[in-house]
């Protein structure tokens, strides 16, 4: 299931290192039915801070958007505050989902001329907005279905968030707020359509000179149990990472087929947000209404896993009550918890991940995590 997979040496030669600097994720752009409830919602649940605001008292007619914050993880949340607007559209036809996976480059107008002419499609060309803190450059390039990738460069922006954008007060105080403690994002995962999982690989090769992780979902794990292939792209410094997956046929209907039907297509299926105490944002995400998939008894009282993971800075009793997993890779370990998904739609869901050391991303737990996934399906009338 492990395997590398080399890059073409024609496309190593388009994208030699370092012409697509990456400065990290810059945020997360959801669009949703209704902004100021999901605000509240990742305020009290997730232990998220809005700290900007931007809608028709600025000026902004169409949409209210929210910027949350938690650790170097930053949310903006956009709703439609009328009829026959882009949001509107968005999520007439995906529902609550994820349009845009912004990133921080240093330079816009050149990341977006080389992602055009290694055959990025182009929504927005470079375009500078300035207000009296400053000004920000971004363009917009599409990526996999309506999912689309901003280029931002805020070097010379001192603002709240981006220009228009008004500082204010978080939703709720802190005594309502989840201590979930997130510190950043860690991954996020995208599904596309059967076969086309090495195009989009492709793509972010190509384009943005990323290149393969060594995790990898292949056709022999798929047919057994997954139901669905996956491939893990990262930029050169690691800190932006993209799973893809693609659906496969396995003993049942693929879960990446669920969510290409509910979501009307592809997108965003999970964002993976780091945590330095899983055990505590299990806890406090839980008793703030998050529902996390359940994980039998079993896993933990199976020896061979035990052996496998070895010592882990708490005890597996306290794993086992909460449902986390635990996988080892060579680097060291891992504890991991995945949501429900969390709106009505089967769509998109949330990891929790805390990493001593470990690389991969819990390849050691798809059985178990498939299963469970598949569980839920079952339940949602998906055999
Ligand atoms: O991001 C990952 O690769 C892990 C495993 O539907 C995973 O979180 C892969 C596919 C999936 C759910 C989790
Ligand atoms: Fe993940």
């Amino acid at each position: 299931m492990t395997e590398t997979v080399a890059i073409p040496a024609q496309q190593q030669a388009r994208t030699p290192a370092g012409t697509f600097p990456l400065l990290g994720l810059d945020h997360i752009r959801f669009e949703v039915g209704n902004a100021r409830q999901a605000a509240h919602y990742y305020s009290t649940a997730f232990g998220m801070t809005c700290v900007a605001y931007r809608g028709p008292e600025q000026g902004y007619r169409d949409t209210a958007e929210y910027v949350l914050v938690a650790g170097d993880a930053r949310f903006v949340i956009a709703g439609a505050v009328r009829a026959g607007t882009s949001v509107a559209a968005h999520v007439a036809r995906h529902g609550d989902g994820v349009r845009d996976v912004a990133l921080e480059v240093a330079d816009v107008p050149a990341a977006y001329a080389a992602a055009c002419a290694r055959g990025a499609h182009g929504l927005t060309a470079p375009t500078t907005i300035s207000d009296e803190h400053g000004s920000v450059t971004y363009a917009v390039i599409a990526a996999y279905g309506d999912t689309r990738h901003t280029l931002i460069d805020r070097s010379d922006y001192r603002g709240p968030f981006l220009p228009g954008f008004v500082a204010r007060d978080p939703i709720v105080a802190p005594a309502h707020s989840a201590a979930a403690g997130i510190v950043g994002v860690d991954h996020v995962v995208g599904n596309v359509e059967l076969g086309r999982m090495d195009e989009w690989v492709g793509f972010y090769h190509r384009v943005m000179g990323f290149t393969n992780m060594a995790e990898f979902v292949g056709e022999d794990i798929a047919t057994e149990y997954s139901a669905l292939m996956s491939k893990v792209v990262a930029d050169g410094t690691r800190k932006v990472k993209f799973p893809l997956n693609e659906p496969a046929a396995g003993k049942k209907r693929s879960q990446i087929d669920e969510y290409l039907e509910f979501y009307g297509g592809p997108g965003v299926q999970h964002i993976a947000l780091t945590v330095d105490d899983i055990l505590g944002a299990v806890d406090a995400m839980r008793a703030a209404g998050v529902e996390f998939l359940a994980t039998p008894a079993s896993y933990y009282d199976d020896p061979e896993l035990r052996a496998r993971i070895g010592e882990v800075r708490v005890d597996v009793e306290e794993l086992k009550t909460r449902g986390i997993l635990v996988d080892r890779d060579e680097d060291g370990y891992l504890l991991q918890i995945f949501t429900r998904p969390v709106q009505d739609r089967p769509t998109v869901f949330f990891e929790l991940i805390e990493r001593h050391g470990a690389t991969g991303f819990g390849k050691g737990n798809f059985k178990a995590l498939f299963e469970a996934i598949e569980r839920e399906q079952d339940l949602r009338g998906n055999l």
